[in-house]
């Protein structure tokens, strides 16, 4: 099984259009196919803050749910969306409301459309992915060892938003722990969620999330080859939403 996982896209159409092209992959009506018959992994975080979100959606709907030649796990963004399209009340900051106007643009029958799409391709995801033919376990914002294989609560919690301690820096970012550093296994951990200027590899686990959203670029991890490929985004430059590893 050969995997293309791509990180947050975060409502970049156009810079996931060129990351397809450049994988080898072709569009044919709204779908990317691989010649070698690759299978495209989104890590989750396909919405908020970029410019395409209903696009975007609309894209995994159809390679994930309707052509079922691609993959996908949810990120916080996309639970909080959920969360939003189920009726819940959740506060429109943080990108959300991004995707919200655009939504509100659309003809209800549009609307009913898209919100069903969504709630449809996040209820049939799994929380993380583990793909033994690939030696690859995809999750959101990572996984620590001792939960891989558990889905209650818990680890839910740190597939979604990472490794937090519940403490919050003086600018109000959480605290992250660096689970990675303890993570001796053999199976690749690919994720995403903490935008870094580069692809972070620690022992076996790799971030991809190079904050494409925030200007930097969108970032593709190939399996078995183990290779990293990028394209450059076309959004502003936020220098201070990067976060810088020792
Ligand atoms: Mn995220």
């Amino acid at each position: 099984m050969k995997i293309d996982v791509i990180g947050d896209v975060h409502g970049c159409l156009e810079e996931l259009e060129r990351l397809f092209q450049k994988l080898g992959y072709t569009k044919v009506h709204s779908n990317f196919t691989h010649p070698d018959g690759r299978i495209p992994v989104f890590v989750g975080d396909i919405t908020d803050r970029g410019p395409h979100s209903i696009d975007v959606i609309n894209l995994v709907y159809q390679m994930v749910i309707a052509n079922q030649n691609a993959l996908y796990v949810p990120g916080n963004h996309c639970n909080k969306l959920y969360r939003y399209f189920s009726g819940n009340p959740v506060q429109q900051r943080h990108g959300l409301e991004t995707t919200v106007a655009e939504y509100e643009k659309l003809t209800s029958y549009q609307q009913d459309t898209v919100r069903s799409q969504f709630m449809h391709l996040y209820e049939q995801a799994p929380l993380y992915l583990q793909l033994p033919q690939a030696n690859a376990i995809i999750a959101h914002a990572g996984i620590k060892q001792a939960y891989i294989g558990r889905t209650d609560k818990q680890v839910k919690s740190f597939v979604l938003y990472g490794d937090t301690t519940g403490e919050i820096h003086p600018d109000g970012r959480p605290i992250r722990r660096d689970w990675a550093q303890e993570y001796y296994g053999g199976t690749w951990i690919i994720y995403g969620h903490t935008p870094v200027l580069q692809p972070r590899i620690v022992h076996q686990t790799i971030n991809i999330d190079t904050g494409c959203v925030f200007g930097n670029k969108l970032t593709a991890f190939r399996l078995p080859e183990e290779k990293i490929t990028s394209v450059p985004s076309k959004q502003p430059f936020i220098e201070e939403k990067f976060t810088y590893f020792a």
